[in-house]
């Protein structure tokens, strides 16, 4: 029998493989990865799997697919789930971008401790919106609806293996042999010739609506390995002449801990496709939409944390454009601007974040969990009450919470800098209302919420540590009250 967790071990393994035979230049970074982590593992020992064992992180992915229509959204949950893999928050890509980006989105991710420490795959999934007038009038949506609605993503034989594993949690080997393959193969670049006229129909409307809406299948767009540390990474890439985008994605190299997410990513390669043009001949065009991205995850932020890092990214943007390109001459006019942000950023986390887990777990800024610590005052004292002195008095340890999750801005950003064009959108137009709870219901399954996973994480923690000390029932940790900001999240009653 082949459980859930190695049914989406071995299925990251071969979509991996496939991948790197499709996408040579992922092997690279894959590489390069691995070499990267190697270094920071003998540099820091143990402080470098602080955040993650060395084998989980090399085995580390994360994929992004794109589908059409909630019908395949489903198919697509369907298949997940028989991996243990659930949809975690909901990305509005379309306000997050600034060119044209008419998808929304959720993670597909395993959220129990234990699964995501055996595999945390997750899968970054978009689904277009044909139904947003900003970008599709009635004419194209109806057209694209139409196209979308006589496509078949998955075999019924995929979608029957994964119920079964679904319900079943495992599969007897033969089964879980059949799903993986017909499971990998429902992923790769199909060679059935792209309609040229429709596809480009759709590509001055968008270049991912093209990429999605335009031809009868779907593919992997990018499978994304896990590096300790991001900037060497992308030195040594660009030191091979791989090029890169002008800067790395989400919060900056600073002093303090890692937080949340920073990824960065190569353009998008050119790729040899099928295309028929109208007079029915078959042609070899290129097209440009998949790429390689690589990211470091950082600790998970509350609510609060996240609210500061939302904050400080509009900050940043905020100053950038009083001081568009002040920094020195430069070769690239983008690396050079991409250069001063990051040294904005850099200047206002040095400011504005705490530069220490234990200031952000006091604070309530970011996700632990809590140990009672072996070497806790014996002295007969009774341990206080709140978390935050617990910590400070050596009774309890703190371990930090991986952020498992995306960053809308990111991947509107990586969305982006691998668009050629910017496509069109009518702002004139008010945009088709989609949110988390209409998700839900389209899949047919909750989406999650990723905050409220960290808090029950962080929280079973604390009643584990509130047992062990004979503290009783210890008020469960929540949000601060933002009226308020003295108090802790961590100790509601304000012991300090
Ligand atoms: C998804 C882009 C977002 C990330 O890591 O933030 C993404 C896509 O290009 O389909 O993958
Ligand atoms: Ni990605």
């Amino acid at each position: 029998m082949i459980s859930q967790w190695q049914l989406r071990a071995a299925f990251a393994s071969r979509l991996s493989d496939m991948y790197g035979r499709e996408v040579p230049a992922y092997t690279t970074l894959v590489d390069v990865s691995r070499e990267v982590n190697e270094d920071v593992l003998r540099a820091q020992g143990a402080d470098a799997e602080r955040l993650g064992s060395i084998s989980r992180v090399t085995a580390e992915r994360h994929g992004a697919i794109r589908v059409g229509t909630p019908g395949e959204l489903r198919q697509v949950a369907r298949i997940f789930g028989a991996l243990g893999m659930h949809p975690v928050g909901f990305y509005d890509l379309r306000e997050a971008a600034a060119s044209a980006v008419p998808v929304v989105s959720t993670a597909f991710r395993p959220i129990d401790g234990e699964e995501l420490a055996r595999n945390p795959f997750r899968v970054f999934t978009s689904m277009l919106t044909p139904a947003d007038p900003r970008f599709f009038d009635a004419g194209l949506r109806s057209r694209l609806e139409t196209f979308l609605a006589g496509r078949e993503l998955f075999p019924p034989e995929l979608l029957a293996l994964a119920d079964r594993a679904e319900a079943e949690k495992e599969l007897p080997d033969a089964a879980a042999e059949r799903f993986l393959l017909l499971a990998v193969q429902a992923f790769e670049l199909s060679a059935e010739p792209i309609d040229k006229a429709w596809y480009e129909t759709l590509e001055k409307v968008s270049a991912v609506a093209a990429d999605i809406g335009g031809v009868r299948s779907t593919h992997i767009n990018h499978l994304t390995p896990r590096v300790l540390d991001i900037d060497e990474l992308y030195r040594r890439m660009t030191r091979r002449g791989v090029e890169m985008i002008d800067a790395i994605q989400g919060p900056p190299d600073w002093k303090g801990p890692d937080l949340l997410l920073r990824q960065t990513s190569f353009r998008a390669l050119a790729e040899p496709r099928a295309l028929r043009t109208p007079d029915g001949s078959v042609i070899t065009g290129a097209l440009r939409v998949r790429f390689g991205e690589v990211e470091a995850r950082g600790i998970a932020v509350t609510r609060e944390g996240r609210a500061l890092y939302d904050r400080l990214l509009a900050l940043v943007d905020q100053q950038a454009a009083l001081h568009p390109h002040g920094g020195p001459p430069c070769s690239s006019e983008a690396e050079s601007l991409g250069e001063d942000r990051s040294e904005l950023a850099r200047t206002l986390w040095a400011e504005h974040v705490p530069g220490s887990e234990r200031e952000l777990a006091t604070q309530g800024l970011a996700y632990f969990t809590y140990q009672v610590a072996p070497d806790r005052p014996r002295d007969g004292s009774r341990p206080p009450t709140g978390i935050g002195d617990l910590l400070e008095q050596g009774w309890v340890r703190a371990e930090p919470v991986v952020y498992e999750d995306f960053l809308p801005r990111s991947a509107a950003g990586i969305f982006q800098s691998n668009l050629s064009g910017e496509g069109s959108r009518n702002n004139d137009q008010e945009g088709a209302a989609y949110d988390s709870e209409w998700l839900s219901g389209a899949i047919d399954r909750e989406v999650l919420d990723p905050f409220a996973l960290y808090e029950h994480q962080q929280n079973r923690s604390i009643a584990r540590v509130a047992r062990e000390l004979g503290l009783g029932p210890v008020r469960e940790a929540h949000s601060a009250d933002p009226a308020d900001p003295a108090s802790s999240p961590l100790n509601p009653k304000g012991a300090s």
